[in-house]
């Protein structure tokens, strides 16, 4: 599958603003993977179908995750915003064929990132981050990093994100806080 007929698939399950988000996080993930030489094909799939789920009804997701094995129904004590990676790390496959368990993983992760994550999953969780289309607070620094340092880049998205949530009393979901502490003594 290329990139033109990728985005023709996931364009009928996204808003037109989600589309363009979606658009400019492959271009950023294609950059991305070049200068951090991951596999161009599995970082254009899994950052193209990264929110394919996110519109889906909230109850189809809920029991798809009650259903699939490989899904932790802890989500379901987060954010409902948590589920629509995991929810597409398994519909990418069923309604799409896509079997790739390293794309399948990236889709998965991209929302709270986990510990001892691949470079390719780390690609589309700060391709997602940096995109152009984003103002985050402190984000040009994140992008500066971006441009030599995949960790450091991740880390400092992963300690905004926290420190983001921690300002509004949000939970953290663990594995957030686990990709911290994973990259906390490397990148100093
Ligand atoms: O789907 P996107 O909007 O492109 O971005 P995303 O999937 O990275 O994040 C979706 C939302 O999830 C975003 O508003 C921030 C929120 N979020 C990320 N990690 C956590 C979180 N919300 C809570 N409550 N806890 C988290 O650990
Ligand atoms: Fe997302
Ligand atoms: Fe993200
Ligand atoms: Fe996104």
């Amino acid at each position: 599958m290329n990139k033109q007929q990728a985005l023709s698939l996931v364009k009928p399950h996204l808003t037109e603003s989600r589309y363009l988000h979606t658009e400019r996080v492959t271009e950023t993930a294609l950059e991305l993977a070049a200068r951090f030489h991951v596999v161009p094909e599995k970082a254009m799939l899994a950052s193209v179908f990264h929110d394919y789920c996110k519109y889906r009804p909230l109850d189809e997701m809920r029991r798809i995750i009650e259903m699939t094995a490989t899904l932790p129904n802890d989500l379901l004590d987060y954010h409902h915003e948590l589920w629509h990676g995991p929810v597409a790390s398994v519909l990418v496959e069923t309604e799409l064929g896509i079997k790739s368990s390293d794309v399948r993983a990236a889709i998965f992760w991209h929302t709270t990132g986990h510990k001892q994550m691949t470079d390719l999953e780390k690609v589309v969780y700060l391709a997602d981050y940096i995109e152009p289309g984003r103002d985050i607070p402190g984000i040009e620094v994140v992008r500066r990093k971006a441009t030599y340092d995949l960790d450091a880049a991740v880390f400092l998205a992963c300690k905004n994100s926290i420190s983001f949530l921690v300002s509004k009393s949000r939970k953290v979901y663990p594995d957030a806080l686990n990709l911290y502490n994973d990259l906390v003594d490397r990148v100093k």
